[in-house]
């Protein structure tokens, strides 16, 4: 409550006045969505829009943006000025306006002349006026001047906290016959922070409005930086719209507009395609953004997917017996805006921005269907590209689903006589189905393929021997083409999660895959293509840190340690050349000789070398390929198994820590 002293009398007017500004200066989120720079232009939007609300009534075509030197922001409109006569509770109805939360609902009042509104108006004007440190309303209206400054904030005595309070208003007799109504306000620093009115997000939305309401200008001055006064009107609408959004790209075609009424509904469209695959469909009900769509955009998709499948059929672009072409093929590459203005809007979902009025899905469909039906006919040739474009796409998708399909039911392991491909026979899977903790082993080379299936733990250790290099992914986009590839598509298959956009890693079948080839150049190309199939086709795997390198040692030292029957036979590895010059330093020192071994593969280790160094979760290193960049763990694996021991020394003291256990 704010502070009230007893010896000032309210009246029970008052303090609910007083309760509903409170409410709002209390929780300001759920009034303008926050006291970031979301919330703060909130209030602008509130504004305007009453402002765009006179002008849907057919009163005002004019209305002029003002922001201050004093970071105060002013709109004005040339409509019919809001009543200041004295209202049922006793209030002036603009102070009701301004300080009675949903008073300010448009058609509440039948003659008020409104049939549509911004939607859930009423808080509109008493929100700014709770959430400002003052707010001035001057109306011009029956040949009289009318204003009053609200304010927020302590008294000047400092006894009491104001919220939205009026002053008392001046009446003056005004013979310049202006009408409308100018509120002018400045955001109360006490709710918001030093936040300023930013001019993008201010002129943004007023060429939304512009765009969207033909026939009304409005312009934009912002005194901090010039007195240039910028003018907004589009004589072109929803056409115009499209346009603007569509800078930059190639279009198709001049923008297509549709319109009619039903009732006291008004529906207009506008659309222009691009040769992109990208669809952009902005919806609106009464100028109010529903980013959730709703009936009205239900009703758009339904009947323009209709009408161009008819289209397709009668003109013999599809068969009779044809699937017909699915919304969204037909809607690649389109720019579509839909707006539609009706007097008692209903919005359902969390942030109120779907429309859910049910008769509006038909009355859009019937208009949709009637007046695009003759835009394709009068314009056949841009018709046959939209439907052949739409059948193009719809083979793409339908090869990439059946290459995926093929490899999930390992359709396309059957050679020609329909004999089972040898392929998954390859793999040697593990005993567990603790999909989680099984690791598969990709490796190169049978006979180190052999040494990991006897070396391997056979319970959480796939084994899939590769042999040479598998097809270089990076130039080969297409699906089909790169399942073809054997070894890829044993690759896929083991992984049992599919490819490309089909990929589902719940599917999978490992929690880590691991890449083990020899520290070779070429052992490095095989590890960089593999990385590229996995980056390019099962990226989920990648994002999920389940992809990596294993690091085989560079050298093996077998040496003689302890005396007499104690006497036994030692075997360190090292994967670097300076732990190597280490380890013979300590050995020539300790006076003992040893016996050194330079691995140039995988297969010149057995399976417990094997196991030992390189597979064994307690004693292996294995490197995370990187998620964000698979050129680093590139670079990364080129560094470590590539030639420059310089570079992987570097490296490894950089990043590997061979203390650690790679867990
Ligand atoms: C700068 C922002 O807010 N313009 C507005 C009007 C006009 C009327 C009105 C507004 C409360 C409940 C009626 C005038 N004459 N610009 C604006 N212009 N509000 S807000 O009425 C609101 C009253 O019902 C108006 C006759 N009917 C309505």
């Amino acid at each position: 409550m704010a502070l009230v002293t007893p010896a000032q009398e309210y009246n029970d007017a008052s303090i609910h006045v007083l309760e509903g500004l409170e409410a709002i200066r209390k929780r300001p989120g759920m009034y303008v969505g926050g006291t970031g720079v979301q919330g703060f232009h909130h209030l602008f939007k509130e504004v305007i829009d009453n402002a765009v609300d006179e002008a849907l009534a057919g009163y005002c075509d004019w209305i002029d943006v003002t922001i201050h030197e004093d970071q105060s922001l002013g709109v004005q409109d040339n409509g019919r000025g809001i009543p200041f006569g004295i209202h049922e509770t006793g209030k002036r109805t603009v102070e009701v306006a301004m300080t009675v939360p949903h008073s300010g609902g448009k058609f509440g009042d039948k003659d008020s002349g409104y049939t549509v509104s911004g939607g859930l108006h009423g808080v509109g004007l008493t929100a700014v006026n709770a959430l400002s440190k003052w707010t001035q309303v001057t109306i011009w209206r029956d040949g009289q001047r009318y204003e009053q400054t609200y304010r927020s904030g302590p008294t000047d005595d400092g006894k009491r906290i104001r919220i939205g309070e009026p002053d008392q208003p001046t009446i003056a007799k005004d013979t310049t016959h202006a009408r409308g109504t100018l509120i002018r306000f400045l955001p109360d620093s006490e709710v918001f922070g030093h936040l300023h009115f930013q001019v993008g997000i201010v002129e943004e939305r007023i060429r939304m409005m512009a765009y969207l309401n033909p026939g009304l200008t409005i312009t934009l001055t912002d005194l901090r930086t010039s007195d240039e006064r910028r003018v907004f009107s589009f004589e072109g609408g929803l056409s115009a719209f499209v346009d603007f959004l569509n800078e930059g790209k190639k279009t198709l075609h001049t923008p297509a507009s549709f319109s009619g009424t039903s009732g006291d509904i008004t529906v207009d469209i506008g659309l222009q395609y691009t040769d992109g695959y990208a669809e952009t469909l902005a919806s609106f009900v009464n100028c109010i953004p529903t980013k959730s769509g709703g009936t009205h955009v239900r009703g758009f998709k339904a009947a323009f997917t209709r009408t161009c499948n008819d289209y397709a059929k009668t003109n013999g672009l599809l068969k009779p017996g044809q699937d017909n072409l699915e919304g969204d093929l037909l809607r690649e590459g389109m720019t579509c805006v839909l707006s539609i203005r009706i007097p008692n809007p209903e919005f359902i979902g969390q942030t109120k921005d779907e429309l859910s009025n049910k008769e509006v899905q038909n009355i859009v469909s019937t208009i949709v269907t009637e007046q695009l039906g003759a835009y394709l006919d009068q314009n056949r040739e841009f018709a046959t590209n939209l439907i052949q474009r739409a059948i193009l796409s719809k083979r793409a998708r339908d090869a990439a689903k059946k290459a995926a399909e093929d490899v999930r039911t390992g359709r396309d392991k059957k050679d020609k006589n329909g004999r089972r491909k040898v392929l998954v026979e390859k793999l040697t899977p593990p005993q567990s189905h603790d999909y989680e903790k099984n690791e598969l082993f990709i490796v190169e080379g049978d006979s180190a393929g052999g040494s990991a299936k006897q070396g391997r733990d056979f319970r959480h250790h796939g084994i899939l021997p590769l042999r040479g290099k598998s097809l270089n992914v990076e130039k080969e986009t297409d699906l089909a083409k790169i399942l073809k590839n054997a070894e890829i598509a044993a690759i896929v298959d083991s992984i049992g999660a599919g490819i490309g956009s089909s990929f589902d890693l719940s599917q999978a079948k490992y929690g880590k895959v691991i890449i083990m080839s020899d520290a070779d150049p070429d052992g490095g190309h095989i590890q960089s293509l593999l990385i590229t199939l996995f980056y390019s086709y099962m990226r989920p795997l990648v994002e999920a840190g389940r992809l990596y390198v294993a690091m085989p040692p560079l050298y093996k030292l077998t040496y003689q340690s302890g005396k007499g029957k104690s006497k036994q036979q030692e075997i360190v590895y090292c994967w670097t050349d300076d732990e190597l010059d280490d380890l013979r330093r300590d050995l020539a020192k300790q006076k003992v000789s040893f016996e050194l071994q330079r691995y140039k593969g995988l297969g010149e280790m057995n399976p417990d070398q094997l196991w030992e160094t390189t597979m064994n979760p307690e004693t292996r290193t294995l490197i995370q390929v990187d998620v964000n960049d698979p050129s680093i763990a590139e670079r990364r694996i080129t560094t470590l198994m590539g030639s420059n021991s310089d570079l992987r020394k570097q490296w490894l003291y950089e990043n590997i820590d061979f203390d650690s256990y790679e867990e």
